[in-house]
């Protein structure tokens, strides 16, 4: 029998996941109750993965597939189309999709966007230089101004100049719209989703809204005649292995995609990065020290890739963030037979949690300081040595994250950018708080920025 926490008649183990904080729940009981755990949600079982073992069988691509949990499903469902990261493995439209855009996200075109990620995250550092000594800055919502500008002028050549706005532009309130909703009927019986007929309503005229405003951006780029070399433009001319083009809705599906799992993510990763550089001034001086010495002391000197490239602890930073806080903190997986996962049996089609966030805390594969931020996890000698499927922030197999060099160029990026200009000072009266919905986020994480060369 699979160990998990005792449940109560009907809600089973619900109130131990409390709204809100269901994955930091989750990975607690599973740092208690073991690598595989079962638990129980309104009388379904529910299997959450969280040691070495378990994901080694299943990241094995030969068993195992990656499951459409009910969030993505929603997502999905009000798109044109599925998108990349709501279809099933077995659907013609994610290959076909796949291959046209592998290589807009190679190490090659992403080069290509530097310039633009500088365009973005000099309006973030012109945003903090001008603040008044001491004023407080929100990070969370400066990271997702960024990241959100950052992809839509990757992705399609829009601007929506989030830091020119207090509110949120209408498309982006859409979005959370729609995030928030298939959050919600996570925790809804399925008659109960029908008959909120409100709540159906809004989330149908924000997907709406979404799809009309990015078919304009499609239609304008056609009729401009250039395809431009960003997503957009590899998605109009890209051609899949048999020669066929994108469909237009399927264009659609995709830009809405990339909008949503590209900024939620890496802004995330951003704010608790910022967390731990102004909670620990070792960390931060050995940071300074390196981007002294490779970016040089002038900020008017945009960086280059090559020096981006040579950031090595910066990297880690990043990576010791994802590890505590995987910004998108689990998985699915579904066997494609019946098999054993980590010694247990389940049978083909079980819907599997692999919880990344509980991989990554495990005692037993990274040392009793577990809990510890502590970025040399991540030096050369330490990383050769991990186990190969102890750390997971970006999935597994063909259906991992085709975003990932993007995400790491655009944070490395920043975060050089940020240290290179100010020290961050945290405000000591804050405990870190999290927010959940698809992805974990800091909540109420203020700072204040200090100049560090008379820059004003
Ligand atoms: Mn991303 C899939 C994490 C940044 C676009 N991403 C995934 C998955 C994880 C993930 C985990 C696998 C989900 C699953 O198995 O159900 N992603 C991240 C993290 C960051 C991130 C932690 C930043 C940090 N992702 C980005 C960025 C983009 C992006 C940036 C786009 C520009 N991610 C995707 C897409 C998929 C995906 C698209 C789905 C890929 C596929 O299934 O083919």
């Amino acid at each position: 029998p699979i160990p998990g926490p005792p449940g109560h008649p009907v809600v089973g183990n619900l109130l131990d996941l409390p709204r809100g904080r269901m994955v930091r729940a989750m990975t607690d009981l599973a740092l208690r109750y073991g690598p595989m755990m079962k638990i129980n949600i309104l009388g379904g079982d529910r299997y959450v993965a969280s040691g070495v073992e378990m994901f080694d069988d299943l990241c094995d691509e030969t068993r195992f597939a990656k499951f459409v949990a009910t969030p993505q499903r929603t997502l999905g469902g009000a798109l044109p189309t599925r998108g990349l990261f709501t279809s099933e493995s077995d659907d013609p439209l994610w290959k076909s999709a796949h291959e046209v855009l592998l290589p807009a996200f190679s190490m090659r075109a992403i080069r290509g966007y530097t310039p633009l990620m500088i365009d973005i995250a000099d309006q973030l550092m012109l945003k903090w230089e001008r603040l008044n000594p001491g004023e407080p800055v929100d990070v969370t919502a400066d990271t997702t101004r960024l990241t959100l500008d950052t992809i839509a002028l990757c992705g399609f050549g829009y601007r929506f100049n989030s830091f020119y706005r207090d509110s949120r532009h209408p498309f982006v309130e859409a979005m959370m719209v729609m995030l928030a909703e298939g959050q919600a009927r996570l925790r809804l019986p399925a008659p109960v989703v029908k008959a909120r007929r409100g709540a159906r309503r809004r989330f149908d005229d924000s997907v709406e809204l979404m799809t009309s405003t990015v078919q304009g951006i499609i239609d304008e780029r056609r009729d401009s005649g250039e395809p431009g070399d960003d997503l957009l433009g590899c998605m109009l001319a890209g051609r899949d292995k048999d020669g066929a083009r994108l469909p237009d809705r399927d264009i659609v599906s995709q830009c809405i995609t990339f909008l949503i799992a590209g900024h939620e993510t890496t802004s995330g990763l951003l704010a608790f990065a910022i967390h731990f550089l102004s909670r620990r001034p070792e960390v931060a001086q050995q940071a300074r020290d390196e981007v002294d010495a490779v970016l040089g002391t002038d900020p008017t000197v945009p960086p280059s890739d090559a020096q981006l490239g040579r950031l090595t602890y910066l990297s880690q930073i990043l990576e010791e963030t994802l590890r505590l806080w995987p910004t998108a903190p689990a998985f699915f997986r579904r066997p494609l037979e019946d098999t054993t996962v980590g010694g247990y049996e389940f049978a083909a089609g079980t819907p599997i949690m692999a919880l990344s966030m509980a991989l990554h805390r495990r005692p037993d594969v990274w040392g009793a300081d577990a809990e510890l931020f502590d970025p040399d996890r991540f030096t050369p000698e330490r990383r050769a040595v991990l186990p190969p499927n102890a750390y997971k922030p970006f999935g597994t197999g063909a259906r991992a994250c085709i975003g990932r060099q993007f995400a790491l160029q655009e944070a490395v990026l920043v975060l050089a950018m940020i240290v290179q200009r100010f020290d961050l000072v945290a405000d000591p009266g804050y405990a870190l708080d999290v927010r959940e919905s698809m992805t974990i986020k800091p909540q109420g994480l203020m700072i204040t920025v200090v100049p560090r060369r008379g820059l004003r």
